[in-house]
């Protein structure tokens, strides 16, 4: 299956690779079906919600915190390598991705659609007011504290800049990826469940415009019926191999 595989990438004209929480839970990321210890008490879908903020803006703060911790201890790992490998190979146009942990732009990829935003990007909730917090430098500072983060320009609380559920996408990310979708002839899916719209529709579009769907993923997921190639396996395992 893997030389299948490798052979539909190597005859590929136009292929992409769709990601989801799985593609890092190698790198120590927990995924949204895998919450352990302390927020297994909530489903994400209750606190990644702005009904949730509003109700409780210190409990979502927290999570989110809770998260950038746990993401800026992480590292991108083989598998996000090896994606940012076959995109310097010609291999691969672009990476659409559900997660907002920024760990494939950390491992080099430079063609990404984050379909959900970026857990280190903020924005105001009244105001235009947006932040890179890596880029400014304040990530840890932000992180540490436990105070509810107002605009620096107008005061207004603070917000993840992600989209929460309930929430549209972002507009022209959502196009591009569409685009890039009906143009693809191979779409290498990896590490989502596949239950998330209007994201899970990228597999589906490549599908119905005669492309070509090769799954990773550790088990079945809502895309492995419309799989053309399966490989069940730790996407950090996996795809090094593709890479070969
Ligand atoms: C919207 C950011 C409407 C926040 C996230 C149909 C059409 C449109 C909407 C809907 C619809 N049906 C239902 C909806 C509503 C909803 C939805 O899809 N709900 C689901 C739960 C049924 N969709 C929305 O609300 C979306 N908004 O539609 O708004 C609208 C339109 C116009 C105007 C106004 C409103 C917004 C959805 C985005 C939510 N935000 N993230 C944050 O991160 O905090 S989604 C979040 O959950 C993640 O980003 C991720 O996308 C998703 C989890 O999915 P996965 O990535 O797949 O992760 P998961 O844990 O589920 O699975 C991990 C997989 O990896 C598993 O398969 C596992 O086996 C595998 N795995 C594990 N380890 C490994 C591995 N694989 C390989 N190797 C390993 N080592
Ligand atoms: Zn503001």
């Amino acid at each position: 299956m893997l030389s299948h595989a490798a052979k539909i990438l190597a005859r590929s004209r136009f292929a992409i690779a769709f990601t989801g929480a799985g593609i890092s839970a190698e790198s120590g990321v927990p995924t949204f079906r895998g919450f352990n210890g302390l927020w297994k008490r909530y489903r994400p879908e209750e606190l990644a919600t702005p009904e949730a903020f509003k109700r409780d803006p210190h409990l979502v703060w927290e999570f989110y915190r809770w998260r950038m911790r746990k993401i800026l201890d992480a590292k991108p790992n083989p598998a996000h390598y090896a994606l940012a490998e076959l995109e310097r190979m010609g291999l691969l146009r672009a990476v659409i991705t559900q997660n907002v942990d920024d760990l494939h732009r950390e491992a080099g990829t430079r063609n990404l659609i984050e379909l959900h935003g970026n857990i280190f990007r903020v924005r105001c909730t009244s105001c235009d007011y947006r932040e890179n917090l890596k880029e400014s430098g304040r990530v840890y500072e932000f992180v540490d504290s436990k105070d509810l983060p107002r605009c620096p320009r107008c005061g207004s609380l603070l917000r993840p800049d992600v989209v929460w559920f309930g929430e549209a996408l972002p507009r022209d990310a959502l196009e591009e990826a569409f685009r890039l979708a009906e143009k693809a002839d191979v779409v290498i899916v990896v590490g989502t469940s596949g239950v998330v719209y209007p994201a899970a529709y990228i597999p589906y579009i490549v599908k119905e415009h005669g492309g070509r769907v090769i799954e990773v993923n550790v088990e079945r997921s809502g895309i492995t019926p419309i799989a053309d190639v399966f490989l069940r396996g730790k996407a950090g395992e996996v795809l090094p191999k593709l890479v070969e």
